[in-house]
């Protein structure tokens, strides 16, 4: 036999990761990191285990049966052995209870936890994201009766008690525009509220329990009138109640998450809240979902690029190793810089979070967080697909076989763009956050940087003024406005990614390693400005065409 290449390993995905190391050690007390350590090693020992898993076993889908031999409607989903072991290996390391553990640290010890799990879950992630989301939901709520009944579950450290939760809300005519859903709540005879519909992506149909929006009878058109519910997907003998599957979806990608289009004809409702403005109640739950997406995208990235830079120390080309390539060595380099940045926001967001949950945020934490969680989410997505994509070409054509388990990774990153708000929508929804102005970004991007000018400095302060000046120059022409939106948001999750790569400089500095101050010379070398074109000539581009022959 000829020549044989030999595959990439994977690390350890948490002992050999500088880049959360420095961040814990710099953002979380030193005992509270030290007590969380063997959850993370356990996690980061999953992660390799799976990996070597999915080497040597074939690739399985969940399957949905209807029908059972004897003619019985049954709807069940076999699922794929990593969802099987979800539920005890993430409540054995307390991946959402440690998020809900009542300090202004709980959500960065939960989310370096979901970093080293999650491509080892398979999405898994994907519904335990959304149980977080439920759990945040009920608690603002304040209904004491859904808090004593579904949070013990959600938020379990035991399997056997453990509940999942989904997050049901897009329907055929709206997936952003929400204002559009057609399903239904009606009070029975017995006055229990039962929901009558169709929901068409429900990622997380396997939970015992979902956050439903539905149009009480009677409520009027659009986004106001709809309320919040919780239902229970089971009856006592673990039958489904009121609930058919219609079918799983064949998608792009997240092909061992069974995303089911499903039909809800009576199932039992219990109302959150108020019977109205649904969206404003489930919004917690869509900034905690938004923050596991930027996460997520993130530990995606970290992982092509831990097999990538691991590849090109295996792999000879013209006559010396990858590595030693001066032209591949500066695309791992920029792919490395870029991901930093990302991390950074991303956990920046969750530790905002915490503070913010446990009133131990700043008099700007409110605000801040509200402007950089979608911020963080809809720029970490668009940055772990170009990664990941450059990523898979540093393997050339091994890059695009199924079996080296590569190609995945980019399909499944389409993914993070378009869940919980495409980037676009969460570009409107930053406008209206930034409707109170950029002070608060101001002080806190300014408190990031270290006193006295610098080359950095004056990049940052530079794009702010950069992005001011437009967002000036558009704010009185709302169509202008919101044209400018996608390119003010990736502006300024740049900048502030800036800001908190200055801050992980400092950090490296202190310790004696260079390489945080690369990564961040490297990203603001590649430019923070995304701001738009200046002219609004979409219309005469976009101009209705003639046939041209
Ligand atoms: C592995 C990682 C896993 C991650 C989880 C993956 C799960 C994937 C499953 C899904 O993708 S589920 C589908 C998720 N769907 C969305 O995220 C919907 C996207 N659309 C939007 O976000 C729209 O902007 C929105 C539906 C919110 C717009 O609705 P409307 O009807 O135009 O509502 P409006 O009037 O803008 O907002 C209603 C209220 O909610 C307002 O408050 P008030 O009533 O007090 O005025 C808003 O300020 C408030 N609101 C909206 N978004 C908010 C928010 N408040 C706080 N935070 C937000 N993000």
């Amino acid at each position: 036999m000829g020549f044989v290449q030999e595959a990439p390993r994977l690390a350890h995905p948490f002992h050999n990761d500088r880049v959360l190391h420095a961040w814990l050690a710099n953002t979380v007390p030193a005992e509270r990191v030290a007590a969380m350590r063997p959850d993370l090693v356990g996690l980061g020992d999953y992660a390799v285990m799976a990996w070597e898993r999915r080497g040597r076993t074939p690739r399985t889908e969940p399957v949905l049966t209807q029908w059972d031999a004897w003619g019985k409607r049954v709807d069940r989903i076999a699922l794929t052995p990593a969802w099987e072991e979800g539920p005890a290996i993430t409540t054995h390391h307390a991946v959402l209870a440690a998020g809900h553990a009542g300090s202004p640290w709980a959500r960065v010890e939960e989310f370096a936890r979901v970093y080293l799990y999650h491509v080892a879950s398979e999405f898994w992630c994907c519904p335990l994201a959304m149980t977080d989301g439920a759990a945040t939901a009920i608690h603002a709520s304040g209904n004491r009766t859904l808090i004593e009944r579904a949070l013990p579950r959600f938020l379990s450290r035991h399997p056997d008690t453990f509940w999942l939760s989904g997050q049901w809300m897009t329907e055929t005519p709206g997936g952003s525009d929400v204002g559009r859903t057609e399903t239904v709540a009606r009070q029975d005879a017995g006055g229990q509220w039962r929901l009558y519909g169709r929901k068409w992506f429900s990622s997380a149909v396997v939970g015992e329990a979902a956050l439903a929006l539905a149009r009480p009878e009677g409520a009027g058109p659009g986004a106001a009138p709809l309320a919040l519910f919780y239902v229970e997907t089971k009856d006592a003998d673990g039958a489904w109640q009121g609930i058919t599957i219609d079918r799983l979806k064949k998608k792009l990608g997240t092909h061992e998450l069974p995303t089911a289009e499903i039909h809800l004809d009576g199932l039992l409702a219990t109302p959150v809240g108020p019977l109205d403005h649904g969206v404003r109640q489930i919004a917690p739950m869509l900034n905690v979902t938004r923050t596991w997406n930027a996460v997520c995208a993130v530990a995606s990235m970290a992982r092509a690029i831990a097999l990538a830079r691991d590849y090109a120390t295996r792999r000879d080309a013209f006559g010396t190793r990858l590595i030693d390539h001066p032209l591949h060595a500066r695309t791992l380099a920029d792919m490395q810089a870029e991901y930093e940045a990302a991390f950074a926001l991303a956990f920046h967001v969750a530790g905002l979070l915490g503070h913010v949950e446990h009133g131990a945020g700043g008099p700007d934490d409110d605000a801040l967080l509200r402007l950089l969680t979608p911020l963080a989410k809809l720029w970490t997505a668009k940055v772990s697909i170009r990664v990941i994509s450059e990523a898979l070409e540093c393997f050339g054509g091994a890059g695009y076989i199924e079996d080296t388990g590569l190609p995945q990774l980019l399909r499944d990153a389409q993914v993070y763009a378009i869940w919980e708000g495409t980037t676009n929508v969460l570009s409107l929804d930053m406008l209206r956050t930034l409707s109170a102005g950029m002070a608060p970004l101001r002080r806190s991007v300014d408190a990031l940087l270290p006193a006295g000018d610098s080359p950095e400095r004056a990049a940052i302060v530079a794009t702010l003024d950069a992005t001011e000046a437009l967002l000036g120059d558009v704010v009185a022409d709302r169509a202008s406005l919101e044209a400018s939106a996608r390119g003010i948001a990736f502006t300024l999750a740049r900048t502030v990614a800036a800001a908190l790569l200055v801050r992980a400089a400092g950090w490296g500095e202190t310790a004696g390693d260079p390489r945080p101050a690369a990564a961040c010379r490297r990203f603001i070398a590649r430019g923070l400005d995304r701001l738009a074109l200046p002219a609004n000539d979409e219309d005469a581009l976009l101009a209705s065409d003639n046939p041209v022959e």
